[in-house]
């Protein structure tokens, strides 16, 4: 039997998934048992109230050494990363923050015989050469960006360490992920979490990538479901460790504005596409994710029109509110 996770580390918990996973686990595992963690960025007050909260840094694993020693940690879920654009921006800072970040937490999670690690991997991990509909799980894995190169490299090390050192290593290839709580910071999908705000707030948005760019997407309440029922998934039965492709929805900009436009029909985008526009020609348009599927029994819940309906109601909300943006 797969042992529990009792007392979980989240690196990354002020990120757009780490805050709102943070939350879920909290919930699902007791908020003393769950030890949120970030760099630099405030967070919330909800995030704060609801259970421990420091300021570490992966790069330096004696800050997370004391968190483990601390509070007794025996699993790790690694959110925290340099993304695709900001990466590009600053390629140095993302491989240090990416690779030395995750070499600390393998090093570590074996120094103190961890139960569990979540690491998350991305689509960034494809690139040209990988076939672009219904990406296979065994595929090419030549990136362009230094991101996708520390998904490349990460997932390898990280199967690396299940086969060497039998440590319990999972991870998922995130698409990219919409939500309405805390905003992506510096990826290149941020484009479809940009585009409700400003249809909420202005009826209007000019989108960096163009109108036929299609990616796979998912919604947050997905991403957090896919994550803990992998960490909960009987490691025994996983064939792959680190690298699970996870799809949910593929859509172009024009069908995205098109879903919001059912609620706001006067909603109206421009286009003008940017660096970014090279990165996502260089990712999948949709994404084969039956491995998952068979192995742990994935299956997503949202659509685009239902994720469309749940993030405009919920930003309408606020945005009434006076309080958009938190
Ligand atoms: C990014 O755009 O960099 C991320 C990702 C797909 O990993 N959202």
């Amino acid at each position: 039997m797969t042992e529990k996770m009792k007392k979980i580390l989240v690196t990354g918990a002020v990120g757009q998934i780490g805050s709102e996973l943070t939350l879920a686990l909290r919930e699902r595992y007791g908020a003393e048992n769950v030890v949120a963690t970030g760099r630099k960025t405030k967070p919330s007050k909800e995030l704060l109230d609801s259970g421990p909260f420091h300021f570490i840094d992966v790069a330096n694993p004696d800050s997370v050494e004391e968190m483990v020693q601390k509070y007794n940690i025996d699993s790790i879920i690694h959110m925290a990363a340099i993304l695709s654009a900001v990466g590009e921006k600053n390629p140095q800072l993302c491989w240090d923050v990416n690779m030395n970040g995750l070499y600390n937490i393998l090093e570590l999670a074996l120094k103190h015989k961890m139960t569990r690690l979540i690491i998350p991997s991305s689509i960034a991990v494809f690139g040209p050469g990988t076939p672009l509909d219904n990406t296979p799980q065994e595929t090419v894995l030549k990136p362009t960006t230094m991101y996708g190169v520390t998904k490349v490299a990460g997932e390898l090390l990280c199967d690396y360490y299940v086969q060497r050192f039998g440590l319990d290593v999972r991870g998922l290839r995130y698409p990219g992920i919409i939500s309405a709580e805390t905003l992506p910071g510096g990826g290149t999908t941020d484009y479809a979490v940009e585009i409700y705000y400003k249809a909420v707030e202005q009826k209007r948005y000019t989108c960096f990538v163009k109108e036929d760019t299609k990616l796979p997407m998912m919604y947050m309440p997905d991403c957090i479901k896919a994550t803990i029922d992998l960490g909960e998934a009987d490691f025994s039965k996983l064939k792959h460790h680190s690298d699970f492709n996870l799809g949910a929805m593929s859509f172009t900009v024009g069908e995205l504005a098109a879903s919001i436009k059912k609620y706001i029909p006067e909603f109206e985008v421009d286009y003008e596409p940017d660096f970014r526009q090279a990165i996502a020609d260089s990712w999948p348009n949709s994404i084969d994710d039956s491995a998952a599927r068979e192995e742990w029994g994935w299956q997503p819940s949202y659509d685009l029109d239902t994720m469309t309906q749940d993030m405009l109601e919920k930003l309408t909300a606020r945005h009434r509110q006076g309080k958009l943006y938190g």
